[in-house]
């Protein structure tokens, strides 16, 4: 039998060694928090599901137990290692390439801060393996709530926009941990508010989606209704304006978070996806658009509602008396899937291109479409 491995003691120059550790593999923040069950995490999905806040999501609130549980994760959890990674870029970019409309991108996914995010936990998740502990990293995963999870750790508070906000640094930071047996000391206190009065999120959410401080609705929310598959709700079309993937508007309008984006921007990266030409993106092929944009949730893994998207944006363009955009315009009017050329029904009403509508169309989700865009 193999001899059993000692495990390294554990003091607060081992944790500072794996503190500097991660910070030397890409993270910005690290901290420890407890393995105990996020009682509070849970009962807000459990308590969100039943009162609809959820809406179709899926994701932590599949299996609130699960999600809410570091031991189901990692038997004999003893501590968490939370971390935090700006994604704040060095030059916010501009539209480039080929004329617009464009669409614009939220600033978590210009590039892929998972990946770096996840070097940096793999390191730590190494360390404490070779180090004798058992140790699995979880970053934007179905099994752990990462925001509480980081609360917890005492990296942040929760701002009224319900993210997490690092002191002095704001919210635009992807967020992960290390569920470990390694038994580390926990950070002493969580990070006390820094909202205080003000409620600029709140009052700055384009569909009144933050319905109490911390409490999103999805149904409202742009960012999950650009994700979940089927009609995209009418009422909150013209809100959406130019987004296909994300929304940052809760941030923009968030003071420690701008402050931080002005002064600190630090990363860098050559392949960056902040905007999109619209025209380009509705004339692309399918394996073409899961080349450039695969890496971002799409329902079953489908460009359609990527196209929906851009369809959406592309009404709300202005650009109706651009002969590309008419042009794809007549080419999803004719689409085969009833949901595009649903949407594009009501871009072309959007744009003022009603001589473009046919008269009738045998599906019922269009013909919904048609008698709207005549009213
Ligand atoms: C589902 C999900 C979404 C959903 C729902 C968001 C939501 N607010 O729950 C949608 C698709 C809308 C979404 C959008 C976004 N998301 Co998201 N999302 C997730 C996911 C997968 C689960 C979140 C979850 O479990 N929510 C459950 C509810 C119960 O949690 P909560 O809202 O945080 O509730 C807490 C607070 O209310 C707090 N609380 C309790 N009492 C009180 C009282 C007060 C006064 C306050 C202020 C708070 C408070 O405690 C509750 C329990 O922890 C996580 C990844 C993960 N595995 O955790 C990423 C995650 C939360 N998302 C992230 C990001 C970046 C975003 C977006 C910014 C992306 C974008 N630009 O479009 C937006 C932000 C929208 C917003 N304002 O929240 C980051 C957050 C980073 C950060 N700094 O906080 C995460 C952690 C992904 C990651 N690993 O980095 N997301
Ligand atoms: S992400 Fe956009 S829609 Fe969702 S709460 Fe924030 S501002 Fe509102
Ligand atoms: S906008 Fe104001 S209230 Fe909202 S998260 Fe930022 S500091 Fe907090």
């Amino acid at each position: 039998m193999a001899p059993q491995r000692v495990p390294e003691p554990i003091d607060h120059a081992y944790v500072a060694s794996l503190r500097a550790l991660g910070l030397k593999f890409g993270l910005d923040h690290v901290g420890i928090a407890p393995s105990s069950v996020m009682l509070r995490a849970r009962e807000a999905l459990i308590q969100r599901k039943r009162d609809g806040l959820a809406d179709s999501m899926q994701f932590t609130y599949r299996n609130p137990t699960r999600s809410t549980d570091p031991s189901l994760a990692v038997a004999g959890a003893q501590a968490m290692v939370v971390a935090a990674r700006s994604y704040v870029l060095q030059e916010p970019p501009q539209p480039t390439g080929e004329p617009g409309p464009f669409a614009s991108v939220a600033r978590y996914a210009w590039v892929d801060h998972y990946e770096p995010l996840r070097i940096g936990l793999a390191a730590i998740t190494r360390q404490l393996r070779s180090d004798g502990y058992k140790a699995v990293a979880f970053a934007d995963d179905n099994s752990l709530v990462d925001r509480e999870a980081a609360w917890l750790g005492g990296l942040g508070w929760f701002g009224k926009n319900a993210n997490i906000l690092l002191p002095g640094s704001g919210s635009f930071f992807v967020l992960g941990s290390v569920i470990t047996t390694a038994p580390l000391p926990v950070a002493a206190e969580p990070v006390a508010d820094g909202c205080g009065a003000c409620t600029r999120c709140i009052d700055g959410c384009p569909t009144a989606a933050i319905v109490a401080p911390g409490v999103v609705d999805a149904g409202r929310c742009l960012a999950w209704l650009l994700q979940r598959p089927g009609v995209f709700p009418r009422q909150f079309r013209a809100a959406l304006g130019d987004r296909i993937y994300g929304c940052d508007e809760c941030q923009l309008v968030c003071p420690p978070t701008v402050r931080f984006e002005r002064r600190a921007a630090s990363n860098q990266s050559n392949h960056v996806q902040a905007w999109v030409s619209l025209v380009e993106l509705l004339q692309a092929s399918d394996e073409s658009l899961m080349q450039s944009f695969g890496r971002w949730y799409l329902a079953d893994r489908d460009p359609m509602w990527l196209r929906r998207n851009a369809l959406i944006a592309l009404g709300n363009s202005r650009a109706g008396d651009d002969g590309r955009v008419q042009a794809v315009l007549y080419r999803y009017l004719v689409d085969s899937e009833p949901i595009l050329r649903a949407h594009a029904v009501w871009a072309a009403a959007e744009l003022g291109c009603h001589h473009m509508l046919a008269a009738f169309d045998p599906d019922p989700v269009v013909t919904d479409e048609l008698v709207a865009a005549r009213v």
